[in-house]
């Protein structure tokens, strides 16, 4: 981080409710199962939240592993923010069991607090409670895995957090969504795969309110980008670099699916990536997808722009960003 940034940064914290505003709150629905790029796009958040471009609001978690959310609270606590509102499906279908046991577990050398599902509320619980308290047109979701949630939230009545349905309450609070999931033009890939729910991933992208925009960051996008090995050089409490290190080998590079998810949930397509909008996105029983031109909807899906070796390095920069001072993940509770 530049000296400029920080003291921008500074700034944002402290000195302007103007450029704070400005800073998106962030929802991030996540599997953080079998791959550490999930490890991977919270560092990038966090860093990104680091510089004043956004807000954490929540972090729901799509599998069924127990220990996923326990993955989720050691890297929010690594950067000091441990109170981040989390959420879980508690649901016995959807997802695999995941890696981040171990992570979980480590509340010695982690100090966090959360270590399965049934110590936060259900996904949708948390989904409602979140939005229901944010400005109308707000809210940025950034999904990185299964679109579970998303279903069972749109499918949510209205209920004592909120008068509004889960549908209503999406296209009042909403501003985007930014998705992981499919190829483009088309092809099948993990997120939208039987591997989680395809039924979710076709219910959510044909009734997601049309006045929403949905931008799909596919396969393509993260695959190559490689990251990870630059976190050996961050500490052994960092949670990042443990799951780096025992993950699909992550330490030695990784793709990074999630990470350019996030990045773009918050930049936006930036210098990153160009827009395909014209047309919409078709998805089939089995979680395969395909663009078509016709009908035209409120979805576009991204092409890379930028040499994905940049990109990378960005991301491995952000990935590598300390906890900010004086918080540490000694302090958060
Ligand atoms: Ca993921």
């Amino acid at each position: 981080m530049c000296a400029g940034t920080r003291a921008l940064l500074a700034f944002c914290l402290f000195g302007s409710s103007a450029l704070v505003s400005a800073q998106v709150p962030l929802i991030i629905d996540t599997d953080t199962a079998t791959d550490c790029d999930d490890a991977g796009a919270l560092a990038v958040a966090h860093a990104l939240q680091n510089r004043g471009e956004c807000v954490i609001i929540a972090v729901v978690v799509n599998n069924k592993d127990p220990y996923s959310v326990g993955g989720v609270d050691a890297v929010n606590t690594w950067y000091g923010r441990g109170e981040i509102p989390l959420g879980a499906y508690k649901g016995t279908t959807v997802g695999k069991t995941g890696s981040y046991q171990a992570i979980a577990e480590n509340t010695a050398l982690y100090r966090h607090d959360v270590i399965t599902n049934k110590q936060v509320p259900d996904a949708v619980t948390t989904y409602r409670t979140v939005l229901a308290a944010q400005p109308d047109g707000s809210v940025v979701i950034s999904s990185i895995g299964w679109l579970n949630n998303l279903e069972d939230l749109l499918k949510s009545p209205a209920d004592a957090l909120s008068p509004l349905t889960g549908a209503q309450l999406v296209a009042a609070k909403v501003k985007s969504i930014s998705i992981m999931g499919g190829r483009y033009p088309s092809g099948s890939e993990y997120n939208f795969s039987s591997f989680g729910s395809p039924a979710s991933t076709k219910y959510v992208v044909e009734n997601w309110p049309d006045t929403v925009p949905i931008m799909f960051q596919g396969y393509e996008l993260g695959e190559n980008v490689n990251t990870g090995r630059s976190l050996l050089k961050t500490p052994v409490e960092n949670p990042v670099r443990k799951a780096y290190e025992t993950i699909y080998n992550g330490i030695n590079g990784r793709h990074s699916w999630d990470q350019c998810a996030i990045l773009h949930a918050v930049r936006g397509i930036a210098g990153y990536w160009t827009a395909v909008s014209l047309g919409s996105n078709t998805i089939n029983s089995d979680g395969s997808n395909a663009w078509v031109a016709s009908p035209n909807k409120n979805q576009a899906y991204s092409l890379t722009l930028m040499p994905k070796p940049q990109i990378a390095a960005i991301l491995a920069d952000l990935m590598d960003d300390p906890p900010l001072p004086p918080t540490s993940h000694f302090r958060s509770k």
